[in-house]
């Protein structure tokens, strides 16, 4: 039907995690009306949906948090150095309520299709609710790793037991007592779940399909010191945060991996074991991501202490990470993650040389034979980064889908807007920093990149702003040649989107910080939105 001749709102937020909340705070400083559109039963997003055993931030709490509001930073108190899923949510629920979010959010209403109409510049925005709302803006804050990945193993409907996937978890407890358990996928979410599921479960069966390389996240209380320590200096180092590489605050190291002896090495990589940081490793010399000889050093180091801890060689073997880099795909924190293994319950299956055939009605059957459960935990993955955009079926001008013009790989400028589907944004998308970093400076970045980009159409009375297809084109070839100095490229991960069958192979983010990224970003804006096309 036609269009209503005035929008229903200005903006439409996809998404009611951290990301899109922040984008409906910051419409509403320009005076703007927008709404959340958002599938979950409430708010939170990743910390909604991931609340299975032992859901967890890897990135330290107090750094792990938005940083726009100093009364937010001072008042807000965290309880463990590594912010637990509950207490993370608790959260995100205290922000809404402070800033007042909750009234423009609507719950259970997932987007199923967005189609722009190219005369009145709206973008007309469809529910599985059936409703429809118009808008000038659309803002896709629909998450990095949202849409989990169907393991695709035959025969799990047939299964009479209990299924979970890590990220779909029940919001009632889900009690593993008594119960044979098993648990597919050693990413880390399984990383962070397997320990506590076997200090529940009557036997813990683990299917390992690629070992990851698990760091200890020494997760602790925090003392009441220390934290009024660090407030004391919040604002100082929320500025530091804003201008980092990653994110994350450290200083940054100066010599190769090769330069230094083995003797020293060692103590450098103990130290960072020690330090509790998933980036610890990383930072101890300038080469781990970018020199292969350098990063096996650090691989190498990882896997002696797999040997130092799991007691049987074979198990510590199977365990031990070979088949790419240290840090080509995400590291992981965990808490007792190795020592699991060593308890006479739980058992690990090498999906490598004994596969799983099919899911039976009574459990799991590998090549070698069926293995009886009561509950299977898949901890399997997500359609990463272009998954919960392709979701929704979008329709930009002159009829083109954004899933037609993706098909070879995403395509968009700063990672933030795509060719022919004008007004709209995207937050924490595909070839922009955020999977490298810590995510929640990565959305601010972004969100107020956004709004100041709605702002300057707004003063200058203009009602569409679209990219140049050079402009795309250039920006993909720069996130590729970011990437191919990496290491990056050449693993199998959901990086690349080769964790999905027929997902075509890209470096899906910009590898080149984002303190440079930024400085990218305001450029363009500065120079009046260079690559893009504004019109009246
Ligand atoms: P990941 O990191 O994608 O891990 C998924 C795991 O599941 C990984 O070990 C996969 O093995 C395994 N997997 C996936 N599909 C299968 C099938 N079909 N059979 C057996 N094993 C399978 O997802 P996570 O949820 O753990 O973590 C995602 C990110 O969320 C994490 O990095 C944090 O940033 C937050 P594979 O490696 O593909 O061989």
């Amino acid at each position: 039907g036609p269009l209503p001749a005035a929008p229903t709102v200005d903006a439409v937020v996809v998404g009611a995690g951290l990301s899109g909340l922040y984008q409906l705070h910051r419409l509403r400083e320009l005076g703007l009306t927008a709404v959340v559109l958002e599938a979950g039963a409430d708010i939170g997003g990743t910390w909604y949906w991931n609340r299975y055993p032992g859901a967890r931030c890897d990135i330290e709490s107090m750094s792990y948090s938005y940083s726009f509001s100093p009364e937010l930073d001072q008042e807000w108190q965290w309880s463990e150095r590594y912010a637990s899923q509950p207490e993370i949510l608790r959260y995100i629920h205290h922000v809404a309520d402070r800033f007042d979010l909750r009234r423009d959010v609507m719950l259970r209403t997932r987007v199923s299709r967005a189609v722009y109409d190219g005369t009145s510049h709206l973008w007309r925005v469809r529910t599985d609710t059936g409703r429809t709302v118009t808008a000038r803006f659309v803002i896709l804050a629909t998450g990095c790793m949202s849409v989990p990945k169907d393991p695709g193993i035959p025969g799990a409907d047939s299964f009479t037991g209990t299924v979970h996937h890590t990220a779909r978890w029940p919001r009632e407890d889900v009690s593993f007592t008594g119960k044979r358990v098993a648990v597919i996928g050693t990413g880390c979410s399984g990383v962070q779940a397997i320990p506590v599921i076997a200090g529940e479960a009557a036997a813990l069966t683990v299917y390992q399909r690629t070992p990851a390389y698990v760091l200890p996240a020494r997760n602790r209380p925090l003392r009441a010191s220390e934290v009024a320590e660090f407030k004391a200096r919040y604002p100082e180092f929320r500025r530091a945060q804003r201008l980092s590489r990653g994110g994350t605050v450290f200083a940054p190291p100066t010599r190769s991996a090769l330069e230094a002896d083995e003797a020293e090495r060692t103590a450098a990589y103990e130290a960072a074991w020690d330090s509790g940081l998933l980036n610890g490793l990383l930072r101890t010399y300038t080469d781990i991501l970018t020199d292969e000889a350098a990063n096996e050093t650090v691989a190498e180091f990882v896997r002696s202490k797999i040997r130092s801890i799991v007691t049987d060689p074979a198990t510590a073997d199977l365990l031990s990470p070979r088949t790419f880099p240290f840090a080509t795909k995400r590291p992981c924190l965990g808490t007792d993650y190795y020592a699991t293994y060593n308890l006479p319950h739980v058992r690990l299956v090498d999906l490598r040389t004994t596969p799983i055939e099919t899911i039976t009605p009574r459990g799991i059957r590998t090549t070698q034979g069926e293995q009886v459960l009561d509950v299977i935990v898949f901890a399997t993955g997500f359609d990463a980064l272009t998954g919960s955009q392709l979701a929704i079926d979008i329709v930009g001008k002159g009829g083109v889908t954004l899933r037609e013009r993706w098909a070879a790989g995403p395509r968009n400028h700063l990672g933030l807007m795509s060719a022919g589907f004008p007004n709209l944004f995207t937050v924490l998308g595909p070839l922009s920093p955020s999977v490298l970093t810590n995510i929640a400076v990565s959305l601010e970045q972004q969100v107020e990149w956004i709004t100041r980009c709605i702002a300057h159409l707004l003063d200058n009375g203009l009602t569409e702003i679209d990219v140049s297809p050079e402009a795309e084109a250039d920006w993909g070839a720069r996130v590729a040649e970011l990437a191919a100095r990496t290491l990056y490229p050449a693993a199998d991960s959901w990086y690349t989107g080769a964790n999905v069958p027929g997902k075509p192979r890209v470096f899906l983010a910009y590898a080149g910080g984002l303190d440079r990224y930024r400085e990218e970003c305001d450029t363009v804006a500065r120079g009046g939105y260079t690559g893009f096309v504004l019109s009246p």
